[in-house]
This record gives C-alpha cells, structure tokens and sequence, in this order.
C-alpha cells in the first residue's frame, strides 16, 4: 500500500466514525424522549417531527417575576407526549404574570423552540 492509499484509508475510517456516532446520539435522543420528555435537553435532530406548541392545563405553584417564571403542576400535553408534572416555565411577557397567583387554576400554551426551550405564550385563567 502506498502512502496516499494509506491517507485515504485513515480518512474513510474517521469518515465512517462520524456517521456512526451521529446515529448513535439521535438513538439516544429518540430513548430520553420516549423516557421524560419534559428533562431533555432538546438536543434536535427530530424537530421537524415533533409538535411545536402544546396546550394544557394545571394550577400556579409559583411565581418569580424576577426571573419571568411561573411554577405550574399541570395535566398531560398530549402533543409533546408528556404527562402530568410541576415544572418551572418561562413566560414570554413578564405581564403574563401579573393576574396570576398560587393557586390559581390556568390553561395555557407552551411552544419548543429550536434550542428545545419550552416557554409558555399564552396562559389564561380558568373556572
Ligand atoms: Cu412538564
């Protein structure tokens, strides 16, 4: 073997490398997904596929204005396949927090972004 076929052996190796831990890291995407979709990191890969916006519904744990923050222990969301936790969102306006306080039972919008960030973009209350 000369040494360009050499070079180019190394290279293909490391070519071959890639794609397999390329595969590798969206498996284990598709794995945490199906485990606790509301934890991950969103890592991408299956964006396309995945609802952007759900919608639910639970009741206001807890405020942080500062922060721009509502706690909510809120029912399943069907369109990110999650079902019911607490879990701490950030709210698109600050002044979405103003009507709000502990206890309170509202329904409300949460949208993924790129990044796999969830925020909440609409929240009302409810009776
Ligand atoms: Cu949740």
């Amino acid at each position: 073997m000369n040494r360009l076929a050499k070079r180019m052996t190394a290279v293909t190796g490391t070519f071959f490398g890639v794609i397999l831990a390329g595969t590798v890291a969206v498996a284990d995407d598709t794995g945490e997904m199906n485990g606790m979709p509301g934890m991950t990191s969103g890592r991408g890969g299956h964006a396309a596929a995945q609802a952007l916006v759900g919608h639910g519904r639970g009741v206001v744990k807890n405020i942080d204005p500062k922060a721009g923050t509502v706690t909510v222990k809120h029912g399943p969301i069907k369109e990110f396949g999650w079902s019911g936790m607490t879990m701490t969102f950030s709210v698109k306006h600050r002044s979405f927090l103003t009507p709000l306080k502990k206890g309170d039972p509202v329904a409300f919008e949460v949208t993924k972004d790129r990044e796999g960030h969830y925020t909440i973009t609409k929240i009302r209350l409810v009776h």
